[in-house]
């Protein structure tokens, strides 16, 4: 069987293209950690505030479990609750997040930590901040006219229990 020497330079570029696609999919879920959201979380969006955790929005400090801090978060038109998130450089943070009304996301730029946060659903991350630093947290999910304006912070702050730089 004859192929055009054209015909042969695309299929090799298009299965090029195919592996290169598989190679970053994979490096960014296995070595950067990007997964999808499980979502077995559910919860009556409309009762958020009086349902546990969520009728405390905030970082708490938390003994005995795997991870250090658990970061308490609540979005809503066109807002995040709390509206700054402060903890310290190296420890392990549980981050729980929901919506109180449409669909919003939550990005903290320059990390892997990204949620889309859904009505009636739950999004969790357990993550190590190792990094210390300002980083600036985004709404990525188009939610209305606000949208442009709905951020908030994480500060990773270097602690004198663990600075032992300087
Ligand atoms: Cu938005």
């Amino acid at each position: 069987m004859h192929i055009h020497k054209y015909e042969k330079w695309w299929l090799t570029f298009g299965a090029a293209m195919l592996i290169a696609f598989l190679v970053i999919v994979g490096v960014s879920a296995f070595h950067g950690g990007t997964h999808p959201n499980n979502s077995k979380w559910t919860i009556n969006y409309e009762k958020v505030d009086e349902i546990a955790p969520f009728d405390n929005p905030g970082v708490h400090k938390v003994e005995g479990k795997d991870w250090d801090y658990e970061v308490v978060l609540v979005a809503s038109a066109f807002s995040y609750n709390p509206m700054e998130i402060e903890v310290p450089v190296g420890s392990k943070v549980r981050f729980i997040a929901t919506t109180k009304d449409v669909v919003h996301g939550f990005e903290v730029a320059g990390t892997n930590i990204n949620f889309m946060l859904e009505p009636g659903y739950v999004s969790e991350k357990i993550t190590t901040v190792d990094k210390a630093g300002e980083y600036v947290i985004v709404c990525n999910e188009y939610c209305g006219t606000g949208h442009a304006m709905m951020y908030s912070t994480l500060k990773v702050v270097d602690t004198d229990d663990n600075s032992n730089s300087h």
